[in-house]
């Protein structure tokens, strides 16, 4: 997707407020001095991906996706665990779901599905999307709460400050693929001076069924639309940001879980300014709100069931989240110290339209709440750069009571059982955690540094990994088919990580290797339930035993690297490889839905206003899976893609793209398996990769 290069300017001195608030620690090599933390004024950066020890990130804006979660798939060590066009799950080195932290526009989000369909990452419309960047190794404890997995960011597009006057600027675009006709369009309107900027992005998103050469994903249409209004004020000493956000997605098919999206309705808003207070001092403060209505069912999308077995699920989810803190720059070193939090609700009744008796209240009043406090010292030595974090996490949950009405028999009675037992135990519960990361990085010749990290992480269990108190698959996304209970006695899970780099960049040459280890105890996940009752409600509904969420031992390591070669002055080889190994020590078993190894290797020729790429893509066999969970083999795979774009001027790029020019058919292992009967694809089957898609894109702006 990285179709050609782009000189990039720096965000100098006024922006510089804003570029620290942006993007992850981009203090660069470090040479003692504080000009350092500015990048080089020229430098280059390959879009679709850049390398570097610290971060890699992705111009999502310039790559042809209708889901951006899917542009992961362009950063080492990071893929995407994806249950429906829209519906992606970040996953980065073995982690995913909430264990990753995902950022939007600086800070997380409250969403509103018990299984995941609006992932954080389905907030971000790809055209409306800035860029897309992954922090390499172990995230600093400043950048979010909860980050054992890692930390994603992502910012929306909302044009730039003028200079001058004010003037109107703005983007018009739209792409097509000829794949389930999905189209996705983008407008943006900005009023903007130098001080004072107002813009007004929307994209809509749309497409029909993907085909693959096995057949018809069935559901696999797609109806989104995305609304942003902001407002932002610069001067030279304090910025500021205001924004109003709605998502609207209608009818999307996730044929990896057992419902499909009918609606989910969402309203954002969010402030963020930053004051520099003096040349030393420097105060940040942001806060988000997100209010989410969703609804899903198992029969207006995909093929129906028996009318008994209707279902729908009205779900909502709420909550604000804050940042705080204050930053002393001196010569030599940074202080950042702060206080952020999180407050979320969550409710999810399951009701049958052809039954008015049946009701189930999945979670009622449930709240999630984090406060977390945090130093972050970063030093300039000698040759390098030393960072030494700590943070402190206080995480709080509490439940109402649930019941359940419209069944039957011995079914209704030994669901009253769980809801009295639910109802009768403690479920006000608390967590109290530590994290910790040092990091050292060192230049060991003028082009190249080494770098070593050590982090202790944390994670409160998730209000879906307590509350489930009746047996369902509402798993924030794992899509494994099997129906699982929570767990009141959950304890945090605690990550222990090293991550050893080296990242060169010798002119014609540049290459980022990374390994880590990670130890995690009281790790999250399903073990076979020993709750009689629920064993045997799970049994009449399913046919399958149910697992409970349990505290277990795991073990993760791999690693990754991005590269690129300069041929000649028009030619670029590039690449990026992947492995993650992934594994409970207390069991012998690995763990669930790991992206297998991967590599790929891209030509890319730059003309004068156009570029092609070419790009050859690797997915190895995974043969280690989760017995757990059930999980299947997948065979691997080659993929090849070719890009073009062209630029007639620089305010036109055209676009096209090949995907899977070969048609090759194949199974992505982190895709789920197909949920929806009626479909090409038989329930019960990993679901296939698209078909060879032809993309064409055309983007104007002034
Ligand atoms: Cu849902």
């Amino acid at each position: 997707m990285s179709v050609y290069f782009r000189r990039k300017r720096m965000r100098i001195c006024k922006r510089a407020v804003l570029a620290v608030l942006i993007s992850a620690p981009a203090i660069g090599v470090a040479q003692g001095t504080q000009e350092d933390v500015d990048p080089a004024p020229d430098e280059i950066v390959v879009v679709g991906r850049s390398v570097s020890t610290s971060t890699s990130r992705v111009e999502v804006e310039r790559a042809i996706l209708v889901d951006t979660a899917a542009a992961l798939k362009e950063i080492p060590g990071a893929n995407v665990n994806s249950n429906g066009a829209i519906t992606g799950i970040a996953q980065y080195r073995g982690m995913y779901g909430d264990r990753v932290a995902v950022d939007i526009d600086q800070l997380g989000i409250v969403t509103g599905g018990p299984n995941a369909m609006d992932t954080p990452l389905s907030y971000m419309s790809p055209m409306m999307t800035e860029e897309l960047v992954v922090t390499r190794g172990i995230a600093s404890v400043s950048l979010a709460p909860e980050t054992i997995g890692g930390h994603i960011s992502s910012r929306t597009s909302r044009g730039s400050f003028g200079e001058g006057d004010f003037a109107v600027s703005g983007v018009l675009g739209a792409r097509f693929s000829d794949n389930g006709d999905v189209s996705t369009s983008v407008a943006r309107l900005t009023l903007a001076n130098e001080r004072h900027r107002v813009s007004a992005v929307t994209e809509i998103d749309s497409g029909r069924d993907i085909r693959t050469p096995e057949g018809e994903i069935r559901p696999s249409l797609l109806n989104r639309k995305r609304y942003d209004f902001s407002y932002a004020f610069d001067d030279t000493e304090k910025s500021f940001t205001v924004y109003a956000g709605k998502l609207d997605t209608d009818d999307t098919g996730t044929p990896a879980l057992p419902m499909d999206i009918v609606l989910i309705d969402t309203t954002l808003f969010g402030t963020q300014f930053a004051i520099q207070i003096d040349p030393k001092w420097l105060l940040e403060g942001r806060f988000s709100y997100s209010d989410v209505d969703h609804v899903m069912d198992n029969y207006s999308l995909r093929q129906a069931p028996m009318p008994s077995m209707y279902r729908v699920n009205d779900a909502s989810g709420s909550g604000s989240q804050f940042y705080l803190a204050g930053t002393s720059t001196q010569d030599n070193s940074k202080l950042v110290f702060g206080i952020d939090g999180i407050a979320a609700r969550h409710d999810s009744v399951i009701t049958n339209p052809n039954n008015a008796m049946y009701q189930v209240e999945n979670f009622t009043d449930v709240e999630r709440d984090l406060i977390g406090v945090f130093a972050e010292w970063n030093r300039y030595v000698e040759r390098g750069r030393v960072e030494v974090g700590l943070r402190y996490n206080r995480v709080d949950t509490n439940a109402a009571g649930v019941g359940a009405t419209g069944m039957m028999g011995v079914m209704g009675v030994n669901v009253e059982l769980l809801a009295a037992d639910f109802g009768a135990a403690s479920r006000d519960l608390g967590w109290n955690s530590l994290d910790g990361v040092i990091k050292y990085r060192r230049l060991f010749a003028s082009d190249a540094e080494w770098s070593i990290e050590v982090g202790r992480k944390s994670r409160a269990p998730s209000y879906q990994e307590l509350y489930l108190w009746l047996p369902m698959q509402a798993t924030g996304g794992l899509a494994d088919g099997r129906t699982y209970i929570g767990n009141l006695d959950l304890r945090e899970e605690r990550s222990t990580e090293l991550v050893i780099g080296i990242s060169a960049d010798a002119g014609s040459w540049s290459a980022s290797p990374q390994i880590f280890y990670k130890r995690v105890s009281n790790y999250i996940q399903g073990v076979p339930s020993t709750n009689m009752t629920a064993n045997m409600v799970a049994t009449m509904m399913t046919g399958n035993l149910p697992l409970q969420f349990a505290n277990v031992d795991a073990e993760l390591w791999g690693f990754d690297a991005a590269w690129s070669y300069t041929l000649s002055g028009r030619f670029l080889l590039d690449g990026v490889v992947t492995a993650i190994r992934g594994r409970r020590t207390d069991v012998n078993d690995d763990l669930y839905r790991l992206s297998p190894f991967s590599a790929s290797v891209g030509l890319t020729y730059n003309g004068d206003s156009w570029a092609l790429k070419t790009e050859l893509i690797r997915y190895a066999d995974q043969k280690h899976v989760s017995s757990y969970n059930d999980e299947t083999e997948t065979p691997g795979y080659w993929l090849a893609n070719l890009g073009l774009t062209w630029n007639p001027k620089a305010s036109l790029r055209a676009e096209a793209r090949v995907d899977n020019v070969m048609n090759e058919s194949y199974q992505d292992h982190v895709t789920g398996i197909n949920r929806a009967a009626g479909s090409d694809i038989p329930v019960g089957l990993r679901l296939f990769g698209a078909e060879r898609t032809l993309s064409v894109g055309l983007i104007y702006s002034f």
